[in-house]
């Protein structure tokens, strides 16, 4: 695998220098400056890859290309914003960037309720908890409807939970879930959010996927022509929450999207952390059998809690098996004779990093023991395997 890390760019605190220390050859980045639905010029690419290779870095991959709402809403700017995306994907591929991920998640991108969950040895990690969720969509943003998406008991729970809240856990609590976590494209208010959500009153699951599949028709064949291949993130969590759909979740889902765009540019970023909260997606089984689809890899754990809550482990605990997906990269490797990009995703906040200002899920030393690990468990396996 090539061995990547995160960085936000110029603004983020941890520095490329730091990155390549921690044993990443290269960095997996995004024009965050450019709004959303816009073209990213290809000066600002040129430069951005420079100041990377200055570094002693490559830019391995694009972590994203944001997908405007108004493709997955099929609102009126769609076509402007295909354009822009198809331009971007041009601009990439002239420097040299071949790799593009995007996810297709209404409104919210990767969601959690706690940012700071101890650990038993003090580090910190991210959690969701959907009896806190429940609180928030029921109680506080009190969106119509909420009742009906929870069962009786984490409705139960959640009346209690908020009955103990007072103003300044709700204000944290509305702040996590909307304020974007890193990466993020949109943040919201309550009332914003409440008439964001409006905005998916006639977008179900099934249209939702339909303008999902119109997407990939319309920028795959530029993608095509340039080289590139586009890597769909799977939604995290992978299941529809605030009554919004998620339609890239399961296997079948993604499979879905293969079979009826079956362009080689139509690709997935494995994101074991994502896909593992769902016990019924069987992850090296996934890896097996989507082979060459795979152009890009999100190697983390989560720990499975009951009621539909989860935090995340260590890379090499949880309920991940992560021993036995890096073994199923290792053969899908052997028969592709590619080697893919790989980052540890996320990282517990631990040692140095606590008590300082940090991008929640990307302080460097959790992901660099991420790194370390997984890089550690693969030289084994190839030494024992073979390659
Ligand atoms: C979270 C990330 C996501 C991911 C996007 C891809 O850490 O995995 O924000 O970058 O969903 O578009
Ligand atoms: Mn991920």
């Amino acid at each position: 695998m090539i061995s990547t890390l995160r960085w936000f760019g110029p603004a983020d605190p941890v520095p490329l220098a730091h990155i390549r220390q921690a044993g990443a050859t290269g960095v997996v980045t995004a024009l965050h400056e450019v709004p959303n639905g816009k073209a990213w010029p290809l000066a600002a690419i040129e430069q951005r890859k420079r100041m990377i290779a200055e570094a002693g870095l490559d830019w391995t991959v694009v972590e994203s290309v944001p997908v405007h709402e108004s493709i997955k809403t099929g609102g009126p700017d769609r076509q402007g914003c295909i354009e822009a995306y198809c331009t971007t994907l041009r601009n990439l591929a002239a420097c040299g960037i071949t790799t593009v991920t995007y996810n297709f998640m209404p409104l919210l991108d990767w969601t959690r309720t706690d940012l700071a969950w101890a650990m038993p040895d003090g580090a910190l990690a991210l959690r969701f908890d959907l009896v806190a969720v429940a609180a928030y969509d029921i109680h506080i943003l009190q969106r119509d409807r909420a009742m009906e998406d929870y069962n009786p008991a984490i409705r139960e729970a959640a009346a209690r939970r908020f009955a103990e809240m007072d103003d300044a856990g709700i204000t944290a609590l509305s702040g996590t879930i909307l304020a974007g976590l890193p990466g993020s494209e949109e943040s919201f208010s309550d009332d914003g959010f409440r008439r964001a959500i409006a905005t998916y009153d006639t977008v179900d699951a099934d249209r939702l996927r339909e303008h999902h599949i119109a997407f990939l028709e319309a920028v795959c064949p530029t993608a095509e022509a340039a080289g590139i291949q586009l890597v769909v993130h799977p939604d995290d969590p992978p299941f529809p929450i605030f009554g919004l759909p998620r339609v890239v979740s399961t296997e079948a889902d993604i499979q879905h999207l293969f079979d009826r765009v079956p362009s080689p540019s139509n690709g997935l970023c494995f994101c074991s952390g994502s896909l593992g909260v769902r016990a019924d997606n069987d992850l090296s089984g996934m890896i097996e059998r989507m082979g060459t689809r795979i152009g890009f890899l999100h190697l983390r754990s989560v720990q499975r809690e009951s009621d539909g809550a989860f935090h995340e482990a260590a890379h090499l605990e949880g309920s991940a098996g992560m021993v036995e997906i890096i073994a199923q990269v290792h053969h899908l490797q052997q028969r592709t004779g590619r080697s893919l990009p790989m980052r540890p995703d996320h990282g517990h906040q631990m040692l140095d990093d606590l008590g300082k200002v940090v991008n929640p899920g990307y302080s460097l030393l959790g992901r660099m023991k991420g790194l370390a690990e997984i890089r550690g468990v693969e030289q084994g396996l190839a030494h024992a395997l073979g390659g």
